[in-house]
């Protein structure tokens, strides 16, 4: 290992291979503290020349290598699981030239979402995903998770927003082309197979982004409805009728109390309703007049007999205030206990009666548990958050998947697998879906270095 890590230095500089424990802590442990793992060094490569130069001293050393971009993911797969080496792509964060006729940035791997939007908005652009982490979350990461987020029925997953891609295979070789094309059909398209992959089939050095045009008129409104069904009935009605709708998220009333609670906000609405929606509409002035959002969303919410309460918010400071509610419980929620994370789309149809059933599919298991549940309802999409069962007992989260797929759901909507639903994968795909992923993963990764247990355990690969 000495030797190994002399090699390093020489690549990257003394100061960006980390070997002093308190140094490396902060890279062994996930945002929601459930998956932790050691590693012997944490390597802070700056370029693709030393991504590749990294990735060929640890394959010569069969070192496995766990990819880590902000470290915001949910689901176990960017922090070690014992004794891989983790690189963290942080430093790739050089921000292109925003081309501003075309809507168009190439951005390092390690660019956060934030730094990347604050590039991108003086030229009249933005980037189609937002999500709440979007202060630490890095572009190679968001695209590794084929990230969702709260615009996903305007400007789809991160997938959508890739052009291009450059990414080092773990035996050193760069693949993928940078600057790209938008029509470019040669061969296989490397952005399609390395979104979702969750560091198991390359590391992303650089992303060739498509923008969207940035919303010059946006309006928010909270909205307080009786139940699920009802809610869902309002979504149709605002998708069919508002071009412009950019998000239709849901929250639970027992969700922002906890948000309150932590928060000191005052509960948002004059009555208090079982759900609240947040629902935002965007328009760019390019593309319309004066206050279009706005004026619409307004119409449609008051011919909608369904709206209990509603406050409506345009101007920047009022339209992040009513956010909160729904944006923060994630944050909440970790104040609370370490949390099972279930990530999950449901059909609409059976949406309602899941909401009600996963409580007591969990309480059969664990009565005391708490369950707190918000989502991108205009997807189907529902965070299921469970706290009180110890973190590594697994017995909640496999109850919560079973139903899920028993409803013909996904155990998997946006975060991915990680380590965390690796077990599960059978139920969710078929043998030969799962065999096909392996080949792949073997095809481009014969020995196994990258992110090894993500997505399988290593005991179902071949070597
Ligand atoms: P990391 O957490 O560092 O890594 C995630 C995975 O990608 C790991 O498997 C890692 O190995 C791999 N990876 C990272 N960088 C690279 C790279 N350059 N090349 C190859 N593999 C890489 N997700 C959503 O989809 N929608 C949401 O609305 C959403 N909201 C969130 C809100 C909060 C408060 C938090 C904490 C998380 C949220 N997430 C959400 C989770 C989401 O997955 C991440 O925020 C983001 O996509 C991960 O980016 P990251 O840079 O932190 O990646
Ligand atoms: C969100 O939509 C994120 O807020 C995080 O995807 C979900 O906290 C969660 O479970
Ligand atoms: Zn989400």
């Amino acid at each position: 290992m000495p030797s190994v890590l002399g090699r390093l230095r020489s690549v990257v500089g003394d100061e960006h291979v980390l070997t002093d424990p308190d140094l490396c802590a902060p890279y062994e442990t996930d945002w929601t503290g459930r998956f932790h793992g050691h590693t012997h060094s944490v390597v802070r490569p700056a370029t693709t020349a030393e991504v590749s130069e990294v990735l060929r001293i640890c394959a010569a050393h069969g070192i496995p290598v766990v990819p880590q971009g902000g470290n915001t993911g949910l689901v176990g797969g960017s922090v070690p699981r014992g004794g891989e080496l983790v690189l963290s792509l942080r430093r790739l964060d050089e921000i292109g030239p925003v081309d501003a006729d075309h809507g168009e940035v190439v951005v390092g791997a390690g660019a956060t979402l934030a730094a990347v939007r604050d590039a991108a908005v003086p030229a009249g652009w933005d980037v189609g995903v937002d999500l709440a982490a979007r202060d630490s979350a890095t572009i190679g990461g968001m695209v590794a998770t084929n990230a969702g987020g709260s615009q996903l029925i305007r400007y789809g997953a991160m997938s959508r927003q890739v052009i291009g891609l450059e990414a080092v295979r773990a035996d050193g070789t760069v693949i993928g082309r940078i600057p790209a094309l938008r029509k470019d059909n040669v061969g296989y398209h490397w952005s399609g197979v390395l979104a979702g992959s969750e560091g198991t089939l390359a590391v992303i050095t650089r992303v060739h982004l498509a923008l969207v045009p940035l919303m010059t008129d946006r309006a928010v409104a909270l909205v307080g409805v009786d139940d699920v069904e009802t809610a869902l009935r309002l979504v149709g009605r605002l998708r069919r009728s508002l071009p412009s709708l950019l998000s239709v998220e849901a929250c639970f009333a027992e969700g922002v109390d906890l948000v309150c609670d932590h928060t000191g906000m005052p509960w948002p609405l004059e009555t208090r309703t079982p759900v609240l929606l947040t629902i935002e509409c965007g328009t760019s002035r390019a593309a319309s007049s004066g206050d279009e959002a706005v004026d619409g969303l307004l119409e449609v919410l008051g011919e909608a007999d369904e709206v209990r309460a509603s406050a409506v918010a345009t101007d920047e400071a009022g339209r992040a205030r009513l956010w909160a509610y729904r944006d923060r419980h994630t944050e909440t929620v970790s104040t609370l206990g370490v949390p099972h994370k279930l990530d999950v789309t449901i059909p609409f149809d059976a949406l309602a009666a899941f909401h009600d059933e996963v409580v007591e599919r969990v309480h059969a298991i664990a009565p005391d548990a708490r369950v707190v549940q918000y989502g991108h309802l205009a997807d189907g999409n529902i965070h299921v958050n469970i706290l009180g069962p110890d973190p590594d007992d697994d017995a909640v989260d496999e109850a919560v998947l079973r139903l899920v797929v028993e409803v013909g759901g996904s155990i998997s909507a946006e975060h991915g697998i990680g380590i965390a639903k690796r077990d599960s994968l059978a139920l969710a795909r078929s043998a030969g879906d799962i065999a096909a992923m392996r080949d792949l993963k073997h095809g481009l990764d014969p020995t196994v270095l990258l992110n090894p247990g993500v997505i399988f355990s290593t005991a179902t690969y071949r070597t």
